[in-house]
């Protein structure tokens, strides 16, 4: 199973391939950020500090009613500190200070005081403060009623239990099905994520309880405008919360305070005992994990909504690599929204990924045929061809014709100029859209002209991404060779592969589904000229034609398309020991010609909410045209030993005009057993 992760805005925008599937995403949030306000319950503030200029707006003085909210302790200046460096981007976030503390201590009424004005102005409440004994819960109270988060210090005292008014944050009230908003409540760790000695503990309140840095913590002091001070406290710790939650709503402006409390609960990272325990709560806070998607992500299509996330990829093949290719970038990128509808931007290409790497192991395929054939004349005069392997074929030879019976991927091996020629280049095509599986062949001999139909037939269950993807196909053939002379022979196959789960050999999954029946009809000539007794010339053009599909993914409508694939080869058969072969073949692989994908895909969310859409279109037909240059070699060497050599150059490998050369040799010895 390939784990998942979902990368940060940096990734953006790079393809990331196979063994390290990753889902390029960014956040998208609406066009810029928007500023947020957090109110700071505490002593004050120190406006002029040089790491809160800018930042401090007007605020209220709970203890006399006035205006005045300058920090006579310092308290508040350095938890301002923290709440700014923790909100990411300074300019997306407004401290509303609200000063409750006389000197050293606050009243229940100064506190009620200043949570009722706040409640009213900002959707975050920042309380680093805590009594033995519950204090303004009233007016806490109201403030989750109007949808705030507040966020308090769970108190000093290294207790079992949080103080108050964190302890809240258990009260159905704080965190019921009723309430809008939320009371979370903050421990703090030290530098190694272990609770402080001093931190009281999540106690009854551990589902809405988080821990976050709180010992040794530098920030901003009241002294001076450049004032600096190290504090340890679960007053350290709240702020780093409320500037997560800012941090939130910053980026995704409708996102409620509640919910933005909600995700951090949610993400945070689990410590101690397994899962939430009385000691760390949820765990440590993780902001990184916050912004990324929680639950499913979901695109709006044209006919509904499809996932993007998770489950989603596709394994291109050489039809259909174009979708991978810069051209489709942007039309490949759309916006998906998570369980809390914050919109991201998801660039689907990151879940393509590149055809398989068959070639070699066709090749091999292909030669292991020949060198594992027996073949047998029977009493009656019958010829039994027997290839074994991975693959099998037995074919029956009578006075009619022939009768062949196959299991596993000879593919195209016995239908087209291929049959006996062992040259994985001049193999049909279309009969490989058909994963391995039974093959039922009859051919009827009328002089020099052979006439073979067959069927071939196949399942394949391919791993993709998470999930795994069911692919039945079929493919009818029909086919007339006749030889023009001793030298000279000339075949043409009409087929007709039918796929379903999967579209030109591409499979896909989750938002990348093609679970319609997909239909191609194609033609392949093949002549074989014999230039000598050991030399012979061979070569293939196969066309296909595919209807028009629907798909309900995000793949959308693919018009009809035409693929093409040719190849010439020259075979040389006996060249150093009796029964080597010799090839040497060049070969376009399978190709779009023509087609397009056009889908109706969402690209951002509204004001409202709702999914702007737009149109996308890609053409299928790649930006190159790949040129695949087999050169192989093989000799049997005693009965059941071969010595095979394959050297392969392929020039814009999967079609791909800007792709390097790549070249592979190979060679492999078989015993047989
Ligand atoms: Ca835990």
């Amino acid at each position: 199973m390939t784990a998942f992760f979902f990368a940060p805005s940096d990734f953006a925008g790079r393809l990331i391939r196979p063994a390290t599937l990753a889902i390029a995403l960014t956040m998208a949030g609406l066009s810029a950020q928007a500023q947020v306000s957090v109110g700071l319950i505490d002593t004050g503030v120190r406006a002029s500090h040089v790491d809160l200029r800018g930042v401090v707006q007007p605020g209220f003085n709970a203890v006399d009613g006035s205006a005045d909210t300058r920090d006579l302790v310092g308290h508040g200046t350095h938890v301002a500190g923290i709440l700014a460096a923790g909100a990411g981007n300074a300019g997306n976030l407004a401290i509303v200070p609200v000063q409750v503390f006389a000197t050293n201590g606050a009243s229940d009424a100064s506190l009620s005081a200043g949570v009722n004005w706040a409640s009213t102005r900002v959707g975050i409440l920042n309380l680093s403060l805590s009594a033995g004994a519950p204090v303004a819960g009233a007016a806490i109270r109201d403030a989750v009623a109007q949808g705030a988060l507040v966020v308090v210090a769970a108190g000093n005292r290294g207790a079992a239990q949080t103080d108050w008014p964190a302890r809240f944050a258990a009260q159905s009230w704080a965190n019921g099905a009723q309430a809008r908003g939320g009371v979370i409540a903050v421990g703090a760790v030290d530098a190694n994520n272990r609770i402080a000695a001093f931190s009281n503990r999540a106690g009854d309140t551990a589902p809405w309880f988080l821990v976050a840095p709180g010992v040794d913590i530098k920030s901003s002091f009241a002294s001076g405008d450049t004032a600096s001070a190290q504090l340890s406290g679960t007053s350290m710790a709240a702020p780093a919360v409320s500037a997560a939650a800012a941090r939130l709503q910053a980026t995704w402006p409708r996102l409620s305070p509640k919910d933005a409390g909600a995700i951090l609960l949610a993400t945070a990272r689990d410590l101690g005992a397994r899962g939430t325990d009385p000691v760390y709560g949820r765990g440590l806070l993780d902001v990184d994990a916050a912004m990324r998607p929680v639950g499913n992500l979901s695109s709006a299509t044209g006919t509904g909504a499809v996932t993007v996330g998770g489950s989603t990829a596709m394994r291109l093949s050489p039809a259909t690599v174009a979708l991978g290719q810069p051209a489709a970038a942007a039309a490949m990128t759309v916006v998906g929204v998570d369980s809390y509808r914050r919109d991201y931007s998801v660039n689907l290409q990151s879940r393509l990924v590149d055809p398989l790497p068959m070639m070699l192991g066709r090749t091999f395929d292909v030669m292991d045929l020949r060198m594992q054939q027996v073949e047998k004349l029977l009493p009656d005069g019958t010829r039994l061809l027997v290839q074994a392997g991975e693959s099998f074929a037995l074919i029956r030879s009578d006075e009619a014709g022939e009768f062949a019976f196959g299991a596993g991927n000879q593919g195209g091996q016995y239908f087209g100029i291929a049959a006996g020629l062992d040259v994985a280049a001049l193999a049909n095509p279309y009969a490989a859209l058909t994963p391995r599986g039974a093959m039922l062949a009859r051919g009827l001999r009328y002089g020099d002209t052979l006439v073979k139909a067959g069927l071939y037939t196949g399942a394949a269950t391919e791993p993709n991404g998470t999930a795994w993807t069911q692919v039945d196909a079929r493919t009818l053939l029909l086919e007339v060779s006749h030889r023009m002379t001793q030298s000279l022979a000339l075949s043409a196959t009409w087929s007709n592969s039918q796929e379903q789960g999967a579209w030109l050999g591409s499979i896909g999954s989750g938002g990348l589904t093609v679970n319609q029946t997909v239909q191609t009809e194609a033609v392949q000539f093949g002549t074989a000229l014999s230039l000598t007794s050991k030399t012979v010339l061979a070569g293939s053009y196969a066309v296909g034609r595919t209807p028009t599909v629907q798909t309900s993914g995000a793949v959308g409508v693919v018009s009809a398309s035409v693929t093409e694939a040719m190849s010439v080869a020259l075979i040389h058969r006996d060249a150093f020991v009796n029964g080597d072969g010799l090839s040497l073949s060049v070969s376009q692989p399978l190709r779009s010609r023509s087609g397009t994908v056009s889908a109706s895909l969402q690209s951002g969310v509204d004001a409202d909410g709702h999914a702007v859409m737009s149109n996308r279109s890609v053409s299928l037909v790649p930006s190159g045209r790949e040129l695949l240059t087999e050169f192989a070699y093989r000799a049997p060497l005693g009965r059941d030993r071969s010595v095979s050599a394959v050297l392969a150059v392929r020039q814009q490998p999967n079609h791909d005009a800007t792709a390097p050369i790549d070249a592979m040799v190979a060679l492999r010895f078989r015993q047989l057993f």
